[in-house]
């Protein structure tokens, strides 16, 4: 597929109606889609979806897991996307905040995954260069907590990393989290801000029992008699960009 012609091609789609949402976000190749996988009833349905190149999810992917009271959303990467030129991949960053301005009151919990053997070199450039590169994660969860979206950042990979190395980039994340005045509430069943910080490997399953604990308790508060029934929304297809700019 020739660079340019991918241009055109790619159509963000943005879920209908009200239901409740558990979103993925973080940079390319984090381990977003092997994280999803692994949250369904069926992690087999969603295997195909990981990828060995940054950018193999370049759409954002509803998940109606009949066993599940929510959708999962699997969103595509920050940053670099092999399969999509400079531009286009401006674009779809572009379309996954304004997706979470608007579908704000849905989002139950919000994943900020980061892989861990790239977490080190993400602060450093901030520590070492003129600290004027704010790092992704500390970003997203800004704007997650101005949205008042619920966030769990998601330190993935840690297979990785040796115990020593793990404490150092921890130690670096929470020298960083406190200089941007980000406090960690360390009850992660509250519904309020950074409600926590979880290592895990989609490779070794360390931590995944513990993340699924942490989603059941949010999931097990919702009242669905608030939201859209599942049945109403399976009739409707997804919205895309060019209809909510008509509907305005
Ligand atoms: N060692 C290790 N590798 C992992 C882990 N999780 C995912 N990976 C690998 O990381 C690569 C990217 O995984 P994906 O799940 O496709 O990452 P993604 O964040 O969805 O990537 P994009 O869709 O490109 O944004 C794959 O080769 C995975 O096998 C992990 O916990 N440990
Ligand atoms: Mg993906």
């Amino acid at each position: 597929m020739g660079k340019k012609s991918s241009k055109n091609r790619i159509k963000f789609s943005y879920p209908r109606g009200n239901f409740p949402r558990l979103c993925l976000i973080g940079n390319s190749n984090v381990g977003k889609s092997s994280l999803t996988r692994l949250l369904l009833s069926h992690p087999k349905w969603y295997k195909s979806k990981v990828g060995k190149t940054a950018g193999s999810t370049i759409r954002l992917t509803i998940i109606n897991d009949p066993a599940l009271n929510y959708h999962v959303i699997d969103l595509p990467g920050f940053g670099r996307m092999v399969r999509l030129d400079r531009s286009s991949e401006g674009r779809v960053q572009d379309q996954i905040l304004r997706y979470i301005q608007l579908d704000q009151k849905n989002i139950f919990l919000m994943l900020i995954v980061i892989s861990l053997d790239r977490l080190e070199s993400e602060l450093e450039k901030w520590f070492f260069q003129n600290q004027e590169t704010i790092p992704l994660s500390i970003e997203l969860v800004q704007f997650m907590i101005n949205l008042n979206i619920p966030c769990l950042l998601v330190l993935n990979k840690v297979d990785k990393l040796n115990s020593y190395k793990l404490a150092i980039v921890k130690e670096k994340l929470n020298t960083a989290l406190n200089e941007f005045d980000i406090n960690v509430n360390n009850d992660t069943s509250s519904s309020q801000g950074l409600i926590g910080i979880i290592e895990t490997s989609t490779k070794t399953n360390k931590g995944i029992k513990a993340l699924k604990q942490i989603i059941n308790s949010h999931a097990s508060k919702i009242d669905l008699s608030k939201y859209d029934s599942r049945n109403k929304l399976m009739d409707l297809p997804p919205i895309n960009q060019k209809e909510l700019v008509r509907k305005k």
